[in-house]
């Protein structure tokens, strides 16, 4: 596999040419930082068992999606700050698909889903390292997949937005150069985003600051309210009526009401 544009970005970079889950092989196998640094990647292109969040499935169709995973061991910011990195892969899939179709409102729903016109093109999953030292963050990309061979009916692909031909390299130089980018100013900013730029490019592409949402958190219970901004860690902030208060969300499904 030829990536030598996406080489440039990665401290390592590894293709595989099947494999369950890329998130799952970087926890395993990058215990040693000596082998494994910071801004390590692994790829494939035929994910079998892919993970989505709180035990869900991702589905990839073998060789029409891209599964990256990329592990960071920061040492600019520590582990109170770790919540901005799934915000970040997030941005950075946005910018990297919003740098190929230009015909659609390419949004980020919060925590980090990456929606075209509405419909779900990317996924991202982060896990803490073992050691609390780090985190894999991983992202699935769908690129060639017909409407029948999603999972969805709300997914959509790039290959649907008339994005074809390309080579994988060329797709995930975007992402990796985007992310080197947003990790660095994180860095710079010693992971306090408040009043930043970069904070007000993660709102500026955001479709879930400003809407009616429904939150549903893990313990099974839901609440409505308006998402009205992120705060200082990156949970989301509901601002609901009866009773009315604010309430941050670090982990929960959100559904858009309306705007
Ligand atoms: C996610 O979870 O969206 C995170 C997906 C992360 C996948 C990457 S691929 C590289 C790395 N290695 C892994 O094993 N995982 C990561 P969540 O927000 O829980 O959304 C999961 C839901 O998205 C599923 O329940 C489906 O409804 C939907 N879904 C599954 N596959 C999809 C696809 N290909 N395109 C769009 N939606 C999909």
């Amino acid at each position: 596999m030829e990536l030598t544009a996406s080489q440039e970005f990665a401290s390592r970079l590894e293709y595989l040419p099947e494999i369950g889950s890329t998130n799952t092989y970087l926890l395993e196998h990058s215990k040693n930082p000596a082998d494994w640094p910071d801004f390590s990647v692994v790829l494939t292109d035929n994910q079998t068992a892919g993970r989505g969040r709180l035990d869900r499935v991702w589905e990839a169709k073998a060789g029409r999606s891209l599964a990256v995973s990329v592990l960071f061991r920061p040492s600019g910011f520590g582990i109170e700050n770790f919540g901005w990195l799934p915000l970040a892969a997030g941005l950075a899939m946005q910018n990297a698909v919003a740098s190929l179709i230009h015909d659609a409102d390419v949004k980020l729903k919060w925590p980090n889903d990456v929606l075209v016109n509405g419909e779900k093109i990317s996924g991202i999953l982060a896990e803490v390292l073992p050691d609390g030292k780090g985190v894999v963050i991983g992202a699935g990309l769908n690129l060639g997949q017909t409407k029948s061979e999603l999972p969805i009916p709300t997914a959509t692909s790039l290959a649907l937005h008339g994005v074809t031909g390309f080579q994988l390299d060329d797709v995930l130089v975007r992402y990796l150069a985007s992310l080197k980018r947003i990790y660095e100013e994180l860095t710079d900013l010693a992971g306090d985003v408040e009043g930043s730029d970069l904070k007000n490019e993660m709102l500026s592409v955001s479709s879930t600051v400003g809407s009616e949402v429904l939150v549903s958190l893990p313990d099974g219970t839901s609440f409505a309210g308006k998402a009205i901004g992120l705060d200082s860690q990156g949970r989301l902030l509901i601002a609901t009526e009866n009773p009315i208060e604010i309430r941050a969300v670090a982990a929960a499904d959100i559904e858009h009401l309306r705007q």
